[in-house]
């Protein structure tokens, strides 16, 4: 009995091990396992050298035994019918699929992708540029005077390797390379990473994210400024969104201005999002300093031009009600897993 199991058992791994490649192949099959003097029926006389008291067990046995050699027979015929594979032949298709796990957009790229869409609806396109700049595309070019607090090592990560070097503190750098080009008119957007020398916070961090603009034409005008940014206000944050310019300084526009919107959190009626105020800082702008087109070859008296910046934390934290700012760059899964790109 023992022993009859033992062969049962070798069978089975071989039969499990055949294939069948072609109708020759399979016909051999057939002889040898389930033939008139095939394996099958020679173990079946194996029956008669069974003690009496096992022959019920046994003959169970050899029964299953048959019904598992004619079941790989029926699979091999299909399979080869088919020009298939045997495991392909086998494969369940009732069974449920295996789970694919899907990635994420992280958060900044999806907050840049829908504020680029909506400027690119107005025929900006999109330019980048290198991440360490020289002196002259981060600063000089920029109407940023020799001594500007800006420049000070404070503010600014400078390349040890080469005192000209910097990792640019803006994307404007990037606009400086476009404005150099000379292809005219321009309008184009900068999304980029951008570096700070700041302690790093829950509020602040030594790099973060920019979508700055650019728009050089002839007659171009304060007027086309707020139009283009009124327009991208009511696409980003809804058409009941309250506007308001107020007057600033930056070196490279003249003259300049922040825009606030009415704060999207409470509506203006004031929260802590908006200290109370009913406002939200999100954006700086201004006409480019005649100085800067002049610095870029561009003639001032024939082109004007206004540009823009905004960072992208900022609106992402308060979009996805994020507290803390590093969270960003910490490569937390549980975290980054969150945000679907329905936004
Ligand atoms: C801002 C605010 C205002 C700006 C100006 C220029 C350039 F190159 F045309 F001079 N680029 N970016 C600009 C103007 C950036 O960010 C808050």
């Amino acid at each position: 009995m023992e022993q009859l199991l033992n062969k049962i058992e070798a069978y089975k791994s071989e039969i499990d091990n055949a294939a069948a490649a072609d109708a020759k192949a399979l016909e051999e099959f057939r002889i040898k396992w389930l033939g008139t003097k095939g394996i099958v029926k020679e173990i079946m006389g194996e029956m008669k050298n069974v003690a009496p008291e096992k022959k019920k067990e046994a003959g169970q046995l050899l029964n299953e035994f048959k019904q598992y050699t004619e079941a790989k027979f029926e699979l091999l015929k299909e399979a080869s019918a088919n020009g298939q594979s045997v495991a392909a032949a086998s494969i369940d298709l009732s069974l449920p699929g295996d789970v694919m796990p899907i990635g994420s957009r992280h958060p900044i790229t999806l907050m840049r992708n829908k504020i680029v869409s909506i400027f690119q609806r107005l025929g900006f396109a999109v330019a980048e540029g290198p991440e360490i700049e020289d002196d002259w595309h981060n600063f000089g070019a920029l109407n940023l005077p020799a001594h500007h607090p800006a420049r000070d090592m404070q503010d600014t990560f400078y390349i040890q390797q080469n005192p000209d070097w910097v990792l640019r503190t803006h994307t404007s750098s990037v606009q400086i390379r476009e404005m150099e080009k000379g292809n005219l008119p321009i309008r184009m957007l900068m999304p980029g990473r951008v570096y700070r020398n700041e302690t790093i916070s829950a509020r602040s961090h030594c790099f973060f994210h920019q979508v700055e603009g650019l728009y050089i034409d002839e007659n171009v005008s304060f007027a086309d400024l707020k139009q283009t940014l009124y327009f991208f206000v009511k696409e980003m944050y809804g058409k009941d969104v309250k506007v308001r310019f107020r007057p600033s300084y930056f070196p490279f526009t003249e003259p300049s201005a922040e825009m606030d919107v009415s704060c999207f959190i409470c509506g203006g009626s004031g929260c802590n999002i908006c200290k109370k105020t009913g406002w939200v800082e999100i954006l700086g702008c201004g006409m480019v300093h005649p100085n800067v087109l002049t610095n870029c070859g561009i003639d001032p008296n024939k082109y004007s031009g206004f540009a823009f910046g905004m960072g992208i934390e900022r609106p992402a934290m308060l979009k996805y009600g994020i507290n803390d700012i590093r969270l960003f760059s910490e490569n937390d899964v549980r975290f980054l897993k969150q945000f679907t790109s329905a936004i």
